[in-house]
């Protein structure tokens, strides 16, 4: 096959997984041109897809894999972004159905949401700060489309980042308030704690992970638009869920959020 036909079908494959709730396997194993270049091309092709299938339009970006606790986990050492969709957004309150995951996990984030474009490729963690109008809590839910959220770095990047759902707070926050790398983070199921980090976490600030997202967009002349909200990557491991579980976490500044699930 050649590159442009690769891509497409693996945009369509994981299209149909995620549309299915059905697992894949590993496409590295089967495309060995399939490196992580190629991959976020595969990403964008299935991000143009579900736009145009699902009506939906981009509303921000996200990161993963941007704490040592999920590279760890995940046993992927690099980070990397996708993209959030309109219809990916959960609002806080009403019970969220596990019916359309796969095996779909929880992570707790902090959300950072622009007034300002923000384009490669020198973006400091500065620039970051000062296009950033708000930050509040956030949640988000993955559901890789690969069998036992077992992938490689290009895997992962086509999978759009294992991105599903995601809630933010209602309540916003100014950043010139907080020292994001010293904010406190608790994360609990069912009332019990599961983590407890600090903002730092996040390479070790979390406006550094996305200063790396825009400095990477920008190859592909792409840039962090004023309006978007990007997520910056998960602060601790995360969580499996089952249908009656309620999730929360809180931050030291800029309060909670919570997420029930049916
Ligand atoms: C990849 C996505 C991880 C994060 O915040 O680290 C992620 C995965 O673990 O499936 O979104």
């Amino acid at each position: 096959m050649i590159k442009t036909e690769v891509v497409d079908h693996i945009a369509h494959e994981l299209y149909k997984a995620e549309r299915d709730g059905v697992e894949v396997d590993k496409f590295v194993d089967q495309f060995s041109e399939l490196d992580s270049e190629l991959a976020y091309e595969v990403q964008d092709r299935l991000i143009g897809k579900k736009c145009r299938e699902e009506n939906t339009r981009i509303s921000g970006r996200k990161l993963g894999l941007t704490s040592r606790a999920k590279q760890e986990m995940m046993g992927v050492h690099e980070p990397t972004y996708g993209v959030l969709l309109e219809n990916m957004q959960l609002l806080e309150g009403a019970p969220i159905s596990m019916r359309p995951f796969i095996h779909a996990k929880i992570e707790p984030e902090i959300a950072f949401i622009f007034d300002k474009e923000v384009k490669g490729p020198t973006v400091s963690v500065t620039d970051i700060l000062a296009a950033t109008a708000y930050i509040a809590p956030a949640m988000e839910i993955i559901d890789s489309r690969f069998r036992n959220f077992n992938f490689t770095l290009p895997d992962v990047v086509a999978d759009n980042s294992s991105s599903s759902r995601y809630m933010i707070g209602e309540k916003l926050y100014r950043v010139d308030n907080v020292d994001l790398r010293l904010m406190g983070m608790v994360f609990r199921k069912n009332g019990e704690i599961l983590a407890t980090s600090a903002g730092a976490s996040v390479m070790g600030h979390p406006a550094r992970a996305i200063a790396w997202m825009a400095n990477k967009l920008v190859k592909k002349g792409q840039s962090i638009k004023a309006g978007e909200v990007v997520l910056s990557g998960a602060l601790s491991g995360a969580a499996t869920i089952s249908p009656g579980d309620h999730f929360s976490v809180s931050f030291d500044g800029i309060g909670s959020l919570e997420a029930s699930f049916s």
